[in-house]
């Protein structure tokens, strides 16, 4: 049982999450996690994979223990400053794949074959006086996936049934029926969509850059659901204004949630606004797996998602 106000919520949650937790827990809520922490004694923090935790927070409440963050990505925690000072730290992978899964493939297509293009065509009557343009199809295409964890693999698969063919990087080669590239220059020059659906890290800290974007070529669409951090955006906007590559579909941005104005008057993107994981089944089960998890810690066994760095 976990005592009442003893977790500290920081962060902005949406209504659907708000719910479930209020249906479990009683919560002391810190809006802005750089604002000063509210009396009392803490013994876990709950939060969301878009809301950056300061370690001066942690800092200012040695009573803290444990940090449960709702979300698959956990680049938003001071991770140095969890393991250095013996804080757990959960997250919440699994629970999420389907519906970022699903976003991807639909950005995909949305972007190869212009639906939002297609829909303002018709919209503006447009289609009277002219045909709307020829795209592209996803079958038969060579789709690279940077990033072969849970939702990459995911992916993979559901993309099969698609006839395309399948190739990856990422730190280590899996045992997994697809090309395996060392490197991710090497991979976007052998694919024409290239996925990404890594982690957010020193590693992938501006990965995507100009030599990649070069690599992937003037027929290359980039789909990007991991994080903005991963791209180099001002490379990418280059790429995309003087057409170095095809397009691209971005779900995540570097400063969200006011995205580079550059890309907002492009015609060949596709931009969402981190809504990755945003569907009430999948935000209803990532919340309970987060107060799953605060559970196991109040009741001294083992997290259930632990974030193991
Ligand atoms: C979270 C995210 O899903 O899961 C992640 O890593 O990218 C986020 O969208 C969201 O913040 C959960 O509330």
């Amino acid at each position: 049982m976990i005592p009442v106000n003893s977790v500290l919520q920081v962060g902005q949650f949406p209504e659907i999450m708000q719910l479930e937790i209020d249906k479990r827990l009683s919560t002391i809520k810190l809006l802005d996690p750089h604002g000063k922490a509210p009396d009392g004694s803490f013994a876990a923090i709950l939060t969301r994979s878009n809301t950056q935790l300061p370690k001066e927070l942690f800092e200012a409440m040695p009573s803290v223990r444990m940090v449960a963050t709702c979300g698959v990505g956990y680049d938003n925690l001071p991770l140095d400053y969890l393991k250095d000072n013996g804080i757990k730290a959960s997250n919440t992978p699994g629970v999420l794949n389907d519906a970022v899964c699903e976003l991807a493939i639909g950005m995909l297509l949305g972007l190869l074959r212009r639906i939002p293009e297609a829909q303002d065509f018709v919209k503006s009557t447009a289609w009277s006086k002219s045909p709307f343009t020829i795209t592209s199809t996803l079958a038969g295409k060579r789709v690279g996936i940077a990033g072969m964890g849970r939702i990459g693999q995911d992916l993979a698969k559901r993309l099969e049934p698609f006839k395309v063919k399948l190739a990856y990087t990422g730190p280590s080669r899996k045992e997994l029926p697809y090309e395996y590239f060392s490197n991710i220059k090497s991979l976007a020059q052998a694919c024409d969509i290239l996925l990404l659906a890594c982690p957010a890290n020193a590693e992938t800290e501006k990965m995507i850059n100009a030599e990649v974007l070069d690599a992937l070529g003037p027929k290359g669409y980039l789909i990007n659901i991991a994080r903005g951090s991963v791209v180099d955006e001002e490379a990418l906007l280059v790429a995309l204004q003087q057409k170095n590559i095809a397009g691209a579909a971005l779900d995540v941005f570097e400063n969200e949630p006011n995205p580079n104005f550059g890309f907002l008057n492009l015609d060949n993107v596709l931009l969402t606004p981190h809504i990755g994981s945003a569907t009430s089944e999948t935000r209803q089960l990532m919340t309970n797996l987060a107060i799953d998890n605060l559970e196991a810690f109040y009741n001294q066994k083992p997290l259930l998602t632990e974030v193991k760095n």
